[in-house]
């Protein structure tokens, strides 16, 4: 009997597009299996590692540590849009919804210098679009950061919130410089970069969704020039373009440092 004709319990109606790529994977992995003669032991030792990796939470983070980018940049093409960035495995949807003067979630202590991070939202014909929808997320800035709804000694939304843009399309918000962010050493991912001599660093970044309607979200990632890792991410995930200037400001004798950055949204058709 083909495959195709037999009863299934689940009436799962089949998906060529899965098929297709499943398929093509499962060759292209089969046929390196082979070339590199993985052993038998190898392979059951390799299926053991990624056990312990779905069960620590770290799928999404493996797969993301060597994967995203190359999916990512493959993708995300667009003159009309600002360059976008990997999503990471680090987000989390229904971030609070802030009200404005904006300060994203912190601790009355929290670590880190003051962080103005502000910009203007346009679509591709330049107008200001009004009511953008900002979605913010990074790591504390103790080294190595952390992210909250990760690390569960952090308050839940610690450094993750959502605002609007103004009637100009133009958005102010206070935050604390994020540090480098270091994959968790003693989880399997870590100790997968420790076997192939790689180090877990990512330079320090901020995570953003850009929405407006009628417009295309952009995910994407901002580093700070003169950051330790930009040339050695552990994710492989810097652009250029994405790296700004968060230049040094001096208010009231406190310094702060402060990111200006504008976003091009495209229309979504
Ligand atoms: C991150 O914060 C991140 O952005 C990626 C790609 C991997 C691990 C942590
Ligand atoms: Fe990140």
């Amino acid at each position: 009997m083909g495959q195709g004709t037999v009863e299934r319990a689940n009436a799962v109606e089949a998906n060529p597009r899965v098929a297709e790529v499943v398929e093509s994977l499962v060759g292209v992995i089969g046929r390196d299996l082979v070339e590199h003669q993985v052993s038998y032991e190898e392979y059951r030792a390799g299926i053991g590692y990624l056990m312990e990796v779905a069960q620590s939470g770290e799928l999404a983070l493996l797969l993301d540590v060597f994967l995203d980018a190359v999916v990512e940049d493959a993708t995300h093409h667009s003159d009309q849009a600002s360059p976008s960035g990997i999503e990471g495995p680090y987000y989390v949807p229904d971030a609070p919804m802030l009200e404005a003067p904006y300060v994203l979630p912190m601790r009355d202590d929290e670590p880190g210098e003051t962080l103005i991070f502000s910009g203007q939202v346009t679509s591709s014909s330049g107008e200001p679009l009004a009511g953008t929808e900002i979605d913010l997320w990074h790591a504390t800035a103790d080294t190595p950061g952390e992210y909250s709804m990760i690390s569960p000694a952090l308050p839940p939304f610690l450094l993750r919130g959502r605002m609007l843009a103004d009637g100009d399309g133009r958005f102010e918000v206070r935050t604390v410089m994020p540090a480098p962010y270091e994959i968790p050493n003693r989880g399997p991912t870590g100790r997968l970069l420790d076997l192939m001599a790689r180090h877990a660093w990512r330079p320090a970044h901020i995570h953003a969704k850009i929405s407006a309607p009628g417009h295309r979200t952009l995910t994407t990632q901002l580093y700070f020039a003169g950051g330790e890792y930009l040339d050695a991410d552990s994710a492989n995930a810097v652009k250029p373009e994405l790296i700004r200037a968060a230049r040094e400001e001096v208010l009231d004798g406190q310094t702060r440092r402060v990111l200006n950055c504008d976003f091009c949204l495209q229309a979504a058709n």
